[in-house]
């Protein structure tokens, strides 16, 4: 006899799924150590998972069931309390784990500074790829409040693994990260070529053909996703994003993914269901594909 009043599995959209036949591996990073403003990361994994059990699996969009791709929830990793430093080579190594496994890596954050442990897992394959940045940030400070391993650093570190990037909707900068414009679409150019279409194009055209993308929430409008830590005004909103990365990584092979910065606000579910909805659809634009 079935049990009365189930509720989904607790895991990224509820999924009945195993791990041998799964094509996505999901690691939920409740980490948050170098977070300089509102505190909260550390609840964002469970947020996503939460709100995700509820949203319909089906895809109307791309009329297809978008849990077909293969997901797989590993349980949430323990956070390093020593030091930034040695909690992202923890994500680095499990990373690791789930390449190995033959697996894309999916990573739930917690703050932006775990990225350097996934993108660290990738480049030392030697795999030539480039990592897609979105963020109203351009985190690309050399040190910030002492650490090199601060949310505020994640683009320098990876510069320094001469891991190539670009960076996307970015409307917050200091004055030496200026100076690397060059990799950043910023949101005014956005608005000033006015066409999602061709902001596809821009990012296709400047990127790699193996990429990884890593998306910290705050690079959104926070009238639809005011659960950041550092909100800033401007942002893109929901089909933005989606009309570009659905164009963007229908030619794209993407090897990996991580989406940070969620610092959920207790008793608003909102933002935490358009999270979960924008990484089911962005699963779906990237895997469902034939
Ligand atoms: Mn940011």
């Amino acid at each position: 006899m079935g049990v009365l009043n189930q509720s989904p599995p607790y895991n990224l959209f509820g999924l009945e799924s195993d791990y041998k036949s799964a094509r996505i591996a999901v690691l939920p990073v409740p980490y948050e150590g170098t977070v300089s403003y509102r505190p909260g990361t550390r609840y964002g994994p469970r947020a996503i998972i939460d709100a995700s059990r509820n949203i319909e699996l089906y895809s109307e969009e791309l009329e297809l069931d978008v849990s077909r791709a293969g997901i797989y929830t590993l349980e949430e990793m323990l956070p390093n309390v020593d030091s930034p430093e040695k909690m992202i080579t923890d994500v680095k190594k499990e990373t690791e784990v789930i390449l190995n496994d033959g697996k894309i890596p999916l990573i739930l954050g917690g703050e932006h500074s775990i990225s350097v442990g996934s993108i660290s897992a990738l480049a030392d394959r030697g795999k030539d790829f480039s990592v897609i940045h979105f963020d109203a940030h351009s985190d690309s400070r050399d040190v910030f409040m002492g650490s090199k391993y601060s949310h505020a650093c994640v683009m320098k570190r990876v510069a320094d693994m001469s891991v190539d990037y670009m960076s996307v909707g970015v409307r917050s900068i200091d004055e030496e990260g200026y100076k690397h414009k060059e990799r950043i679409l910023f949101r005014k150019e956005m608005h000033s070529i006015g066409d999602n279409g061709k902001i596809a194009d821009l990012i296709t055209k400047g990127t790699k053909d193996n990429v990884y993308l890593t998306f910290d929430f705050d690079v959104m409008d926070p009238s639809e996703m005011p659960s950041v830590g550092t909100p800033e005004p401007d942002g893109l909103l929901f089909y933005e994003i989606c009309h570009i990365l659905r164009t963007v990584l229908a030619q794209k092979n993407l090897i990996g993914l991580d989406f940070v910065e969620l610092s959920p606000i207790p008793g608003f579910a909102a933002p935490d269901f358009v999270a979960a909805k924008l990484i089911y659809n962005i699963i779906g634009y990237a895997f469902s594909k034939k």
